[in-house]
């Protein structure tokens, strides 16, 4: 029998469903899974002479072309490391092995160490798009060695989504751990941008007292213009899902505590260690948390009456300066985003093309927007610079920044918690102000702790006897 061009281990939904794009891209691929009914079961429904099965791991080896190169989708943490060393003493000089979960980057960059000195490739690889991208055309962003990437880059081009001209959503996007990196990064933007739709949605319920099919038409309006991107798309059909049981809509049968899977909490943590700012993510990161107090929260709603709707702002009004505010408030999250991946990048050495990054999130993913193909092009010619510096940008910002203080004030004074969306805008302000209030903190520190401070007017650190 004719041997596989690739192999997939791990066939839960993403794996299942990357396989069989890779087989309907005309890759022969052969499959295996720790537990043999999934392989029979996908074999017999989905098996065909691109897409073949094995029950047995050597087999499974075996039944690849050499070098041989084999895309991991297991559940992250351990159970990667134990594929891994099963796989290994089977594999030779050159094969590669392709992490496509979603891995910590840490935990790649010892994996790649590891495997390096036994000779054996491996990329760690971002894939984007839940299930249906993983089906029909993923955005995938492969770390590792060139060389290793080069040996793949064919089959991930062909199985990629497409970005706005047409090309896949795939880039090198660098060594070691910075393709699982940037994905981490990508899912924190995401938590950022899904608190501040749901905050968007938390001001037409609680203020405007709008239903949630009312709320899905504001949220299509949004999606025919600058706001025009996927979860806008989805956010109108969730509001818009009648319930199946129950009289009304969905939405308002869903509890609301959030999960998390932890790739928006690492990209929190890794700023965090870094030293650098990353608001809106942690700021959804902890949205999420707060979330899952139910309890709590019922049993404080209780002794605290919420504020009274002041002033209102017509709804017709309300809702272009809230498209503002938003839009806004997303290109906030992004140039921290982007600021994280720019520093990162340089404390790493790694060579992260920003305006590729942006192109890859075009298509495919879960935070593919227009605004993305406005970001390829504003980094094109401006990699090192922050976001808000970029000129398109700027002019941009200088339009909706009015917005979004207006519409954090408004919320706010209405009793309405906006932590995404007030976050964004105090990472603006702070960015954008020469003067902070710092030298007051540093004046505070000398005094109970003498840890002295630098002056504006001559070079050197000072200390004051302040008693
Ligand atoms: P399973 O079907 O045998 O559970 C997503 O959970 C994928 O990762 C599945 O293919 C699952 O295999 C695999 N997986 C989960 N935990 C694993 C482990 N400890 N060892 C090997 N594979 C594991």
């Amino acid at each position: 029998m004719q041997k596989s061009e690739i192999g997939l281990i791990g066939l839960a939904t993403m794996g299942a469903n990357l396989a069989r794009n890779i087989a309907n891209n005309k890759f022969k691929i052969s499959v295996f899974n720790r537990t043999t009914e999934k392989t029979t079961k996908f074999i017999a429904e989905y098996g065909n002479e691109y897409l073949v099965g094995q029950e047995e791991l050597k087999d499974f080896v075996k039944s690849l072309k050499a070098p041989r190169k084999i895309i991991l989708l297991v559940k992250a943490g351990w159970p990667v490391d134990a594929f891994i060393d099963k796989l290994t003493p089977l594999l030779d000089k050159g094969d590669l092995i392709i992490d496509g979960g979603n891995s910590n980057y840490k935990d790649t960059q010892k994996r790649t160490t590891a495997l390096k000195e036994k000779g054996i490739e491996f990329l760690g690889c971002g894939v984007s798009g839940g299930e249906e991208g993983a089906l029909n055309g993923p955005s995938l962003m492969p770390g590792g060695s060139k060389k290793a990437y080069n040996k793949v880059s064919k089959i991930l081009n062909k199985i990629a989504a497409k970005d706005f001209n047409g090309n896949p959503c795939v880039t090198y996007i660098g060594n070691n751990g910075a393709g699982h990196y940037v994905k981490t990064v990508h899912n924190g933007i995401e938590y950022g941008v899904m608190q501040m739709i749901a905050e968007a949605y938390e001001i037409f319920r609680s203020v405007y007292k709008l239903k949630a099919p009312e709320i899905a038409k504001i949220f299509k309006n949004y999606n025919r213009g600058k706001l025009k991107s996927y979860l806008f798309e989805i956010t109108s059909e969730v509001l818009d899902r009648k319930d199946q049981y129950k009289k009304g809509y969905l939405i308002d049968y869903i509890l609301d505590k959030a999960g998390q899977k932890g790739t928006g909490r690492w990209t929190a943590i890794d700023a965090l260690e870094r030293a650098v700012a990353l608001p809106t993510v942690t700021e959804a990161v902890f949205a999420r948390i707060t979330s899952g107090e139910k309890d709590t929260r019922k049993r404080l709603n209780k002794i605290y009456s919420k504020a009274k709707v002041k002033n209102k702002i017509p709804l017709n009004k309300f809702i272009s300066k809230l498209g503002d505010a938003l839009y806004a408030g997303m290109l906030s999250s992004y140039a921290q985003g982007y600021h994280l991946i720019q520093k990162t990048a340089a404390e790493e050495g790694w060579e992260i093309d920003l305006s590729e990054v942006s192109r890859i999130w075009e298509g495919g993913c879960i935070i593919r927007a227009d605004i993305l193909n406005f970001l390829h092009k504003a980094y094109a010619k401006n990699q090192n610079k922050h976001l808000f510096e970029i000129k398109d940008i700027s002019n941009g910002m200088i339009k909706t920044i009015p917005k979004l203080r207006e519409i954090c004030g408004y919320a706010q004074s209405n009793g309405v918690a906006i932590p995404a969306l007030s976050t964004s805008l105090a990472y603006f302000e702070m960015m954008t102000n020469e003067n902070s209030s710092a030298n007051l903190i540093q004046g505070l520190r000398d005094y109970f702790g003498a840890h002295t401070y630098e002056r504006t007017d001559k070079k050197g650190s000072y200390h004051t006897e302040w008693n």
